[in-house]
């Protein structure tokens, strides 16, 4: 006798799997909405989101690593928020990762083969870590190929490319001059697909997971900034958002880490905050659930979401000058004539703040959420649930 047919299972939606895994209904849209809020939507967007997830199949997922330290893969599991790490990530999009999967060696990488021909066009391709172009791309080979060839070749296939970090959004450490080995982000390399740049060493893991929940709602890259980072994250600096900014404003600096104003929690421009030149939502978003940022542990922005920061500048020495921008470029200044700044001035300096954001970014006025708040230096982020 025959035996019958097996149909085969049916791929369950993201819901589903969430559902599952004990996601109540009124945790799973309280989620939809943060994300929604994020991405700027109103109440229409975060249905489209929460319909989305809910009917729509899982996005096949090929995570390369490069030369890396894996940051960015600790960030998002290490998230607090447990559909971001628990759901989103591990249960549902990843086909291949060559630090998470139990397959090693011969069977891996005929994980990754089966990937990419049986989804072909179909699968996201993440990316962390840089590619090193020098000495015919000898220093990062994983089953035998180069890290420039499995770029290439797994690009060919994608639906879309997200570089997740500072590594394979410009090269990070590895990149540090004189870069010996070549390191290269994939923009660099990859020049005919959609690509996002997830900027940070690492990404906040709800910002990766906001790329990830748009790219499967809307089908379609999230609006970019000049260095191809999703506006909804990077269009406001550090310095905007960061609570310390009114000492910064009436020019109270912390001089060394361990003086009294160190204990006060004053500005730490002094000693060699990047803020006002790092475009991130560190201070609205923070990490660890909304925990903390570096800012707040009493530590400088180091800048780490911006292109080549280890080479800007020694770390822990004031900026000088904030580049193309000359108000700002003098906190000194700042600090000794606070006593004469009067409200008008004040204003004048946070219009000017987003005046130069614009120019950095490429964003035309009108076009950016901060043209709602008008108070842009204590705008509170969404709610997390
Ligand atoms: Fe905050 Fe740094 Fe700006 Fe000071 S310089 S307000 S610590 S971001
Ligand atoms: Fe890189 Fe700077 Fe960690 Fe994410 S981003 S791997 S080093
Ligand atoms: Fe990076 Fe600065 Fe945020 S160092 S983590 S962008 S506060």
């Amino acid at each position: 006798m025959n035996s019958p047919v097996l149909a085969p299972a049916p791929v369950p939606t993201v819901y589903e799997q969430m559902a599952s895994r004990g996601v109540s209904r009124r945790d799973f849209l309280k989620f939809c909405t943060w994300m929604g809020a994020y991405h700027g939507l109103e109440n229409d967007g975060t249905a489209q989101i929460a319909r989305a997830i809910e009917t729509k199949r899982r996005i096949p997922v090929v995570w390369l690593h490069f030369q890396e330290c894996t940051c960015c893969s600790e960030s998002f599991l290490r998230s607090s928020h447990p559909i971001v790490a628990d759901i989103l990530l591990d249960k549902i999009s990843l086909d291949y990762t060559e630090t998470l999967q139990a397959a090693a060696g011969h069977q891996a990488e005929e994980i990754l083969q089966d990937v990419i021909t049986r989804h072909k066009g179909e699968y996201l391709m993440l990316v962390e870590g840089s590619v090193p172009l020098a000495a015919d791309g000898c220093y990062c080979v994983v089953g035998g190929k180069s890290a420039l060839d499995t770029v290439r070749e797994v690009a060919a296939g994608a639906k879309a490319i997200v570089a997740w970090g500072n590594c394979a959004c410009s090269g990070c450490v590895q990149a540090a001059n004189p870069n010996p080995t070549g390191a290269t982000p994939v923009h660099a390399i990859i020049k005919d697909k959609p690509i996002v740049n997830v900027q940070g060493c690492p990404p906040i893991a709800e910002v990766m997971a906001g790329v990830l929940v748009h790219l499967l709602t809307f089908d379609r890259l999230p609006q970019l900034d000049s260095l191809g980072r999703p506006k909804a994250f990077y269009s406001r600096r550090v310095h905007d958002t960061c609570y310390r900014r009114p000492n910064y404003d009436a020019g109270l600096f912390v001089e060394t880490f361990d003086d009294e104003n160190a204990r006060k929690g004053y500005c730490l421009y002094r000693v060699g905050c990047r803020g006002p030149s790092t475009y991130n939502a560190c201070g609205t978003m923070r990490w660890n659930n909304g925990t903390s940022f570096p800012i707040q542990s009493g530590h400088p922005c180091l800048g780490c979401s911006e292109a080549k920061f280890w080479d800007n500048g020694p770390f822990y020495q004031r900026l000088t000058n904030f580049p193309g921008f000359g108000i700002e470029s003098t906190a000194d200044q700042i600090g000794l004539g606070v006593a004469a700044l009067a409200a008008g001035g004040a204003l004048a300096h946070a219009v000017l703040t987003n005046v130069r954001k614009r120019h950095d970014i490429g964003e035309q006025p009108g076009e950016s959420p901060a043209d709602l708040d008008p108070n842009p230096t204590a705008s509170e982020p969404p709610q997390k649930p």
